[in-house]
């Protein structure tokens, strides 16, 4: 069985409990946190020198960083995965926008405002430029999502796994998904996936 280290609030690390869950198969969590120094101790270095989470560790011993990295891994063959290769492709462009254009607004300006320890870095420069940046890439998700259900092809995907984990976040950080009827009943559409789990969801053991 595989081993997830996250943090059961981040977002990133949803990712890959939620598509594990809508596969139907079982994972082992160990909590690793970024507010209590996990991230940065050397047992967890030495398994990954960026000191991030999630990790994915294989039975083997084998690691995996990057949430979006683990996903197509665990999606491989899946039914989250398009066989056509244009629509492949368009899933994949969909993941690094996340990264680049989404996750470093949406995801940190969540930060900014619910962890007391960053409260000092939660400038009002910093809280103005993530909302814009915000505020950009979901009008780029409107734009795709008032048009079709699914961000790549005609049904889910890893795409649409890896932008709903903070898309539905959106709120703690203070963006209004209002002005966004179409994210808004695309988040109801991945909330109602067989096998979907909320992100307060762990495995059991
Ligand atoms: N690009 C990475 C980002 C991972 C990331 O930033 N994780 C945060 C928690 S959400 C973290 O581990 N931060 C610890 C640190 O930066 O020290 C991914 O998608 O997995």
């Amino acid at each position: 069985m595989v081993t997830i280290y996250g943090m059961s609030d981040s977002g990133n690390c949803y990712k890959p409990r939620l598509l594990i869950a809508l596969l139907g198969r079982r994972f082992r969590h160990v909590e690793v946190s970024t507010i209590d120094g996990g991230t940065r101790q050397p047992g967890f270095l030495a398994k990954t020198p960026n000191g991030k989470v999630p990790l994915l560790e294989l039975d083997d011993g084998r690691t995996l960083p990057e949430s979006n990295a683990i996903l197509a891994f665990l999606g491989e063959g899946s039914r989250f995965v398009p066989e056509d290769a244009f629509t492949r492709a368009e899933m994949l462009g969909w993941m690094f926008f996340e990264q680049y254009s989404h996750e470093p607004h949406v995801a940190v300006r969540r930060s900014l405002m619910i962890y007391p320890h960053l409260k000092d870095k939660a400038t009002p420069g910093r809280l103005a430029e993530t909302l814009a940046g915000g505020e950009k890439a979901f009008r780029v998700m409107e734009h795709r999502l008032s048009q079709a259900d699914w961000l790549a092809g005609d049904r889910a995907s890893l795409a649409d796994i890896a932008l709903y984990a903070y898309t539905h976040l959106g709120p703690q950080g203070g963006y209004d998904l209002q002005p966004y009827p179409g994210i808004r009943a695309w988040l109801g559409r991945v909330a109602t996936l067989p096998g979907y789990r909320p992100i307060t969801w762990l495995p059991e053991d």
